[in-house]
């Protein structure tokens, strides 16, 4: 049968650019694209869209059934900075949708369903460095928490039902196409918007604050390959580490320099520091790498050259 896609959350930072990539694989046709407000030009004109509340199981599953969905790429959530705003907010949209998702898979109304996760489930006892698949998770941030019971309810559905859900725990994403959208780790993409601007940075984390950061090419392509991968090769149904790079402000700042001499940047940590001090500085992502075959293709240089070139 065709592949035909539902991606929920298609206008946000990560949606955007992976509804772009599945239309150019599947067709714009075959990918339907729905938010709770519409998308880019790019993302209206190149296919379906639908104006869907990811809370809204009903609607959701008269998208599904409308249009013959068979996957289901669920990325609307609230993030970390904006979760500890509106903390029971974010726990309903995170954990509601999903839920309804994941029954609707049970119902067999959905063939196979991605969720993304975050490294935010980790948290200050976590071993900080090389963070492996299987540790000590106790997050601080209801974002944190929220993803931790999303994977294990997806480790439930899919050991009790059957269920096909894949997932993986995506660093910070950088990215040019979407402004940033409540995430703590949206530093490293304020930060471009303003050398490009000719401005001075001034920067919500320290400057030695290590993060595992990706840059959204890869996350995008790392998101399609857990798809189509065979089900017997996705071992971990909870969800997937996964790593591209790690680096700390002042890194970031630095190989900014190369390209734009006179950027500078400052430091005014605020309510941000204590959740990113919370998460891990680097992750071991060899499961992935095993399992799937994963591999990242963007460091620190490159992602650099490619947002500047693409931003000014
Ligand atoms: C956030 N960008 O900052 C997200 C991400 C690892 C961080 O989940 O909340």
């Amino acid at each position: 049968m065709a592949t035909k896609v539902l991606v929920i959350g298609a206008c946000g930072q990560i949606g955007t650019e992976l509804t772009m990539r599945l239309r150019e694989i599947y067709g714009g046709e075959q990918v339907i694209a729905s938010d709770i407000r519409e998308g880019s030009e790019e993302i209206m004109a190149s296919g379906p869209f639908e104006s869907l509340d990811a809370m809204n199981k009903s609607q959701i599953e008269d998208v599904c059934l409308h249009y013959q969905v068979n996957e289901v790429y669920l990325m609307a959530a609230m993030l970390s900075a904006t979760g500890e705003k509106f903390p029971k907010k974010a726990w309903s949209l995170n954990m509601d949708s999903l839920m309804h998702v994941l029954d609707l898979a049970k119902e067999g109304k959905i063939d196979k369903l991605f969720w993304p996760s975050s490294i935010a489930v980790f948290g200050p006892t976590t071993p900080k460095h090389d963070t492996p698949q299987h540790t000590i998770m106790e997050p601080t941030t209801v974002y944190g928490i929220s993803k931790q019971t999303g994977e294990r309810w997806c480790e439930y559905y899919h050991q009790k039902y059957g269920v096909d859900v894949r997932s993986m725990r995506y660093p910070g994403l950088i990215s040019w196409k979407t402004l940033p959208g409540g995430g703590t780790t949206d530093y490293a993409i304020d930060i471009f918007h303003k050398a490009v601007a000719g401005e001075n940075y001034n920067c919500f984390l320290s400057e030695n604050t290590e993060l595992p950061m990706m840059y959204m090419e890869d996350a995008v392509r790392a998101t399609v390959e857990i798809m189509r991968a065979p089900s017997e090769e996705i071992i971990e149904r909870s969800s997937y580490n996964l790593s591209g790079m790690s680096f700390t402000p002042q890194d970031i700042a630095n190989e900014i320099n190369k390209h734009v001499p006179d950027f500078s940047i400052s430091y005014e940590p605020d309510f941000r520091q204590q959740i990113a001090d919370s998460w891990p500085s680097s992750i071991d992502d060899a499961p992935a790498r095993k399992d799937w075959n994963w591999k990242h293709e963007y460091g620190l240089d490159q992602m650099v050259t490619e947002m500047l070139s693409h931003l000014k």
